[in-house]
C-alpha cells in the first residue's frame, strides 16, 4: 500500500512538472530566472539547459554576485510553449561541488550512445572557491533526467562554461573557458578526456572571452562566444574547417547592451531555421546578475557568414490565437503614446502590460494563428481610469478590421468581452490601436 501510494505521488508531481506551461515570446521563461541557455534538439524536442540564477540572500551566496544552486531543464516542439521538468541537479547532491559557492554556471547536454550527459561547472571542495572552477558530469537515460552527477569531477580539466560539440565522425570534444578557450578529445564513455587539452588559437587576446559554444554547418566549424570589447559583453562568431582550429574571428553576432553587463550564447537548427538562445536582464532590470532566456531567428550568407542578430521582445514561434497574447512582446509599436511597464514593479514575474494613450497610438504582435476554426470573439484584459475605444485589425492588404472594444472607465483590470466583426482563417499580424483619447492598458488579449 505504502510502495502503491509514493508511486502515486511521484505520478502526480512528474504530471504536474510535465504540464507546466511557461510563457511564450521573450524572455522566454517568465517564472524564474534563467541564463547561458545551451539549447540542444534531441528528437525533434528542443531542451533548454539553463543557468538558473536565484537572488543571494544571507548565508546563502554572495549578496551582489551570481548565485546558483541547481539547474532545471526545459523542452518545447514549437518554441512557444514550453514545459519545465524542475531541478534535474543541485549542488547538494554532487558529491564534489563546494556548497557554499552557490556557482553552479553556465552547463551543456549531449547525447551519445543511448544516454544524455549533462556538463556543468563549480568549484569543488578539493579547489575551494578561489582556486577556480572543475567541469563535471550527470548520465542519464533522457534528456530531462533523472541525471545521476559522477563522484568526481572530470580529471584535468578545470575551468567554466563547458560545451560539447559531436562531430560528424561521432567523436565528441570538450571546449570551455579559463581566460582563453580549450578543447580536448573526449573518451568514448564522455567522461574522460583523451590526451592534453589544447588552447583554441585566434581568439581575441584583449578583453575577456567566456561562454564558447561550438557547432558545425556546411563543413564549417563556428565558436560563437562571449568578448568584452568594450564594458559590457557582445556576442561575436570565428569559424575554422576543423574543430580544433586555427579560428579566424568572423565578426558581431550580438552587439553589446550597457545594462546587461553578460551575455551567452547557443546555436541550434530546428525545423529548417537557425536560432539562436542568449539572455538578457529583462525581469531584473536594475540588477543584471538575474538575467532571462531569450530567442531570436538567425540567418547564414551564402558564404558561411552569418547575419548580425538583432534582439526582439516578440521573440520566435507562432501564437495559438486561442492563447493568451502577450502584446507588450510586440513587433512593432507607434513612436509615440505607446509604451511598456511591468504590471507590478515589486514583483515582475507578473510580467508586463501595454499602454496606449494618445489617440491612434498602435502596437503590433506577429504570427498569430488564427486556424481555420471560425474565431468568434476577443477578451481582452484591460484597465482604464479614462474609458476608450479599441480597434483590433490585421495587418494584411486591406488592414481588415476585426473587432471595435469599448474599454469602460474602471479602477480594477477586468476582461472585456467583444464580437469579431470579421474573420480570416491563417497566420496573421495583429494591431492594436487606441482609436479614442484618453489611456488604456492592456495586459493580454485573447480569441474564442
Ligand atoms: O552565469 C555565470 C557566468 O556568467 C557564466 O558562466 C558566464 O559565461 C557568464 O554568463
Amino acid at each position: 500500500m505504502k510502495i502503491f501510494r509514493s508511486i502515486l505521488c511521484t505520478l502526480i508531481v512528474l504530471t504536474i512538472l510535465l504540464d507546466t506551461n511557461v510563457f511564450a515570446q521573450n524572455p522566454v521563461i517568465r517564472d524564474q530566472y534563467t541564463a547561458d541557455p545551451s539549447a540542444r534538439v534531441f528528437n525533434d524536442t528542443v531542451y533548454l539547459y539553463p543557468s538558473h540564477d536565484i537572488l543571494a540572500t544571507e548565508g546563502k551566496g554572495r549578496p551582489g554576485w551570481f548565485c546558483m544552486e541547481d539547474y532545471h531543464v526545459f523542452s518545447t516542439t514549437n518554441l512557444t510553449n514550453w514545459k519545465d521538468y524542475g531541478v534535474i541537479i543541485s549542488q547538494n547532491k554532487v558529491p564534489w561541488v563546494n556548497t557554499k559557492a552557490f556557482a553552479m554556471w553556465a552547463p551543456d547536454c549531449a547525447y551519445k550512445n543511448g544516454k544524455y550527459y549533462f556538463y556543468f561547472p563549480s568549484p569543488s571542495k578539493s579547489n575551494g572557491f578561489s582556486r577556480g572552477f572543475s567541469i563535471g558530469v550527470a548520465v542519464s537515460d533522457h534528456p530531462y533526467g533523472p541525471f545521476i552527477p559522477q563522484a568526481e569531477p572530470i580529471k584535468d580539466v578545470h575551468g567554466i562554461d563547458p560545451c560539447v560539440l559531436i562531430d560528424k565522425d561521432g567523436q565528441a570534444y570538450l571546449i570551455w573557458a579559463a581566460g582563453k578557450f580549450f578543447i580536448v578529445k573526449l573518451k568514448p564513455d564522455m567522461l574522460e578526456i583523451e590526451g592534453k587539452p589544447r588552447i583554441i588559437e585566434g581568439m581575441p587576446s584583449k578583453g575577456l572571452i567566456e561562454g564558447p559554444f561550438m557547432f558545425e554547418r556546411n563543413g564549417i566549424y563556428y565558436l560563437t562566444y562571449p568578448h568584452v570589447q568594450d564594458t559590457t559583453e557582445r556576442l561575436e562568431y570565428a569559424t575554422s574547417d576543423s574543430p580544433m582550429g586555427h579560428f579566424k574571428v568572423r565578426g558581431v553576432l550580438m552587439d553589446a547592451t550597457p545594462d546587461c553587463w553578460t551575455n551567452q550564447c547557443s546555436v541550434i537548427k530546428f525545423k529548417n531555421q537557425w536560432y539562436l538562445f542568449y539572455h538578457h536582464n529583462d525581469l531584473s532590470p536594475h540588477f543584471d546578475k538575474n538575467r532571462s532566456v531569450r530567442i531570436d531567428s538567425m540567418f547564414f550568407n551564402e558564404d558561411g557568414t552569418i547575419n548580425k542578430v538583432t534582439p526582439t521582445l516578440r521573440g520566435v514561434g507562432i501564437t495559438d490565437v486561442a492563447n493568451e497574447i502577450q502584446i507588450d512582446r510586440y513587433s512593432a509599436k507607434s513612436d509615440q503614446g505607446a509604451s511598456i511597464a511591468f504590471i507590478d514593479t515589486s514583483n515582475t514575474f507578473k510580467g508586463w502590460k501595454t499602454i496606449l494613450d494618445l489617440p491612434e497610438a498602435w502596437i503590433q504582435y506577429n504570427s498569430v494563428d488564427f486556424g481555420s476554426r471560425k474565431t468568434k470573439s476577443i477578451n481582452i484584459k484591460a484597465l482604464s481610469n479614462t474609458g476608450g475605444t479599441l480597434q483590433i485589425r490585421l495587418d494584411n492588404a486591406d488592414g481588415a478590421v476585426i473587432a471595435t472594444v469599448t474599454i469602460p472607465k474602471n479602477k480594477e483590470w477586468s476582461m472585456i468581452h467583444s464580437s469579431l466583426t470579421e474573420f480570416e482563417p491563417g497566420i496573421h499580424n495583429i494591431i492594436v490601436q487606441l482609436n479614442s483619447t484618453g489611456k488604456v492598458e492592456i495586459d493580454w488579449v485573447k480569441f474564442e
